[in-house]
């Protein structure tokens, strides 16, 4: 290479590398990127009020308060800031307790902080040794982190500080993440790669990830998480384990996340060496009692126990004889001591039992009200069959008012597009959380079940299964992290609309930018009804492809279990289509209190997108649009298509206002997700069709392959099994 040709590839190179952002678009930042405010006023505004920052007190939560306001203002301010720890000068910002701070206890706010709880927080415009501050108080060190966070988010979303009166308090006591993560790190439906959880390195490696992962979670609320699987591996309780469980727990503390684990029924026997696991056998409980408190004296503040028992395979107290609360208890009693809970599932189901499948968990679990420890909650899936793209709420909610009854919605997409597709998930843990029980009258939603105002419980808590991955960011399809988001602000506050957690998360994930907010806005607002569309219009429910359940096979059938197959739920025939759940039929709407049945019982009352779901209709049944129940089904399936390809265009004009990076990231799985809505549609028209042996309307678009063609499909090695 000659000189000049050499110098010529430097500055070429040194051209290249100017031309790209300084910091890699690549979602690792999640929606706390804190690049500088970009609206001029509001950025004056903050500069001005910000201009110096207190945090009194020294515990390792409020090191953490420290270091995030810090980095938050340098970065969207863009210029330092001054963080002080001593009471001597009065900051402009303000940040502690009445116990870490004088300052703070020298303002009188106790009638306030009464209010507001533990983890509650107030930020509050007021004057400090008379001149204008913003304090960040709180009760707890961790009042005042997720104060800041709050605060943080209010300066990225680019909103008026000037004149501040907020107080936040968690209206649910336990928010939780349930990860389905194996002990070998593959996950369980999960579909961002593998589990953050090196067990192999672990205790004595704490990768970088765990605590931006803590950090993450405090910055939405949530406070605990279950680290393994409910299909559960005994392992994990070894001591072996316990000790690698302990150094994540020491890593998540600060952050105010609690460690939970599940616990396989069996293994008394299968790491005990006990013959049994009978609840009520003595030996049995001591074995728990025992290794619950190893357990605490490894990690005193551990949470509890998550427990699947009885269903798809794990075993439980009816291997025994005894019952769910019967194997609830016993688990209660051994981490009562040091305040541990028991979140004990009702995802309960047997294929040996003849009953409709979504009748089976209230059936099991209403006659136990009121027999269950002060300290289990009992754990109930949103909807009574299996975190569907769209079901009515399971009956179980407000069926059991002596019962906390704790709520699990699921954040990885399972049924709803798995790593590929664009669905925001607020909008449907809002259907279920306003949908109304009638348990005591009227208003008696399942948000007050969860909640504990129903019936007056204090012990409260939501999960979410995560959606969380080694992938770097985070959670494989970068709108994944909108749900992980969504889910954390409604745990906190379930009064939350979709379209103002959906504006928040736009704003700090891109920028606030009116032409990128309400653009995106839009798409995520109806992504979620695309999916029902294309995949599950009108109240189908469970026809998706065998075993890794990722696109259309409502033509499962003759498997093992018939509970399985997409058969047993959708019933097509040549009359008609839709699963009986009335009096004719498997009588499922007995389980809702009068006014709820009265609405689902009867076809001309039900919502249609529960038409099917309750009920056996006719093809040529006349629905709310005057079409034929045939024809609408085959309008919404293509209309989920459309809607598809609306997000692809709104997305296209997006991109002079995004980073290139997450532009084509986002840009090509939506191409993907138009082919699968596509396959979605065509499968499952044509499929039906052979039932309905009605034409598809003239003016739809024509299936691209034939039924046969769809039906050999057989994709391998599908992530997440
Ligand atoms: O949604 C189904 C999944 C299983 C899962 C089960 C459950 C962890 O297909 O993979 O098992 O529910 O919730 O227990």
């Amino acid at each position: 290479m000659t000189q000049k040709t050499s110098l010529l590839t430097l500055l070429l190179l040194l051209a290249l590398c100017l031309s790209q952002p300084l910091q890699a678009e690549d979602g690792y930042r999640l929606w706390l990127r804190y690049d500088q405010v970009q609206e001029k006023t509001r950025l004056q505004q903050y500069r001005q009020l910000v201009s110096e920052v207190v945090v009194e007190g020294n515990s390792p939560t409020l090191a953490i308060v420290r270091k995030e306001i810090a980095m938050g203002l340098k970065g969207l301010l863009s210029q330092e800031v001054a963080v002080g720890q001593q009471a001597s000068k009065a900051g402009t910002l303000l940040l502690g307790t009445p116990a870490s701070s004088p300052l703070v206890a020298s303002l009188q706010l106790s009638d306030q902080l009464k209010a507001i709880g533990t983890e509650g927080y107030l930020i509050l415009t007021t004057q400090l040794q008379g001149r204008p501050a913003t304090v960040i108080a709180a009760n707890s060190d961790m009042g005042v982190l997720y104060g800041t966070f709050c605060f943080l988010r209010l300066l990225q979303s680019a909103e008026d500080i000037t004149k501040l009166a907020i107080n936040s308090t968690p209206k649910i006591q336990h928010r939780v993440l349930n990860h389905w993560d194996n002990l070998d790190r593959t996950v369980e439906r999960g579909y961002a790669g593998f589990s953050l959880w090196d067990w192999h390195k672990l205790p004595g490696y704490i990768d970088q990830r765990y605590l931006d992962y803590a950090r993450a979670n405090a910055s939405i609320g949530i406070n605990g998480t279950v680290l393994t699987n409910v299909n559960a591996n005994a392992l994990v309780l070894t001591r072996d384990y316990l000790v690698k469980v302990k150094a994540l727990a020491d890593a998540f503390r600060p952050y105010g996340l609690k460690v939970y684990l599940t616990a396989r029924f069996s293994a008394p026997i299968e790491i005990g060496g006990l013959k049994t696991a009978d609840p009520l056998d003595p030996t049995v409980q001591s074995w728990w009692n025992e290794k619950s408190a190893e357990i605490y004296s490894l990690i005193p503040d551990f949470g509890g126990f998550l427990v699947k028992a009885n269903s798809e395979g794990q075993p439980g107290p009816q291997n025994y004889g005894r019952n769910h609360a019967d194997g609830a208890n016993m688990l209660a009693d051994a981490v009562a001591p040091q305040g541990g809970i028991v979140m004990w599932r009702a995802f309960v189901y047997d294929d040996k039992e003849p009953d409709d499948r979504a009748k089976q968990a209230y059936s099991g679990f209403k006659p136990l009200d009121g027999t269950f420890r002060k300290n289990v909650m009992v754990q109930v899936k949103n909807g009574a069959i299996d975190f569907q793209p769209r079901e009515p709420f399971h009956p179980l909610f407000g069926a059991m008012p002596k019962t906390p009854i704790m709520m699990e919605f699921q954040i990885t997409q399972e049924y709803l597009g798995q790593g590929t597709n664009l669905a925001y998930l607020a909008p449907m843990f809002r259907e279920t959380l306003l949908a109304d029980t009638h348990a005591k009258g009227k208003g008696s939603t399942v948000a007050k079940v969860i909640d504990g105002t129903l019936d007056n419980h204090t012990l409260t808590g939501i999960a979410g299964v995560a959606n969380i991955g080694t992938d770097r960011n985070w959670t494989g399809h970068l709108f994944g992290q909108s749900n992980w988001y969504a889910f954390g602000r409604l745990a906190w506050n379930h009064q939350l609309h979709s379209e103002d957690i959906a504006a928040e998360w736009i704003k700090m994930t891109f920028n606030s930018n009116a032409n990128v907010v309400i653009p995106v806005q839009n798409m995520m607002l109806t992504s979620r009804e695309a999916v029902v569309n294309y995949m599950t219009p009108l109240g189908l429910h469970h026809i998706m492809g065998w075993s890794h359940h990722y696109g259309p096979g409502p033509w499962i059938k003759d498997k093992h279990r018939a509970d399985w197959t997409s058969v047993y739920y959708h019933r097509a025939d040549e009359q008609g289509i839709g699963f009986d759940r009335t009096k004719t039929g498997s009588n499922a709407i007995a389980q809702y209190y009068p006014p709820v049945q009265k609405l689902f019982g009867n076809p001309k009352t039900c919502p249609e997108e529960f038409l099917l779901w309750f009920h056996h209709v006719k093809w040529d049944y006349k629905v709310k649009s005057g079409k034929t129940l045939w024809n609408e089904l085959c309008y919404r399936y293509s209309t989920g298509v459309d809607q598809v390809r609306q997000m692809q265009k709104t997305w296209a004009g997006l991109e002079q206002h995004l980073d290139d990076e997450r532009f084509t990231h986002v840009a090509s799985l939506l191409k993907i997700q138009e082919e699968e809505a596509k396959w979605w549609r065509d499968a499952c028209l044509l499929y039906f069709q052979t039932f309905s042996k009605r034409p598809i309307p003239s003016d739809l678009e024509k299936p691209a392959q034939t039924l046969e063609h769809y039906m050999q499909l057989d994709p391998k090695f599908v992530p997440g099994i």
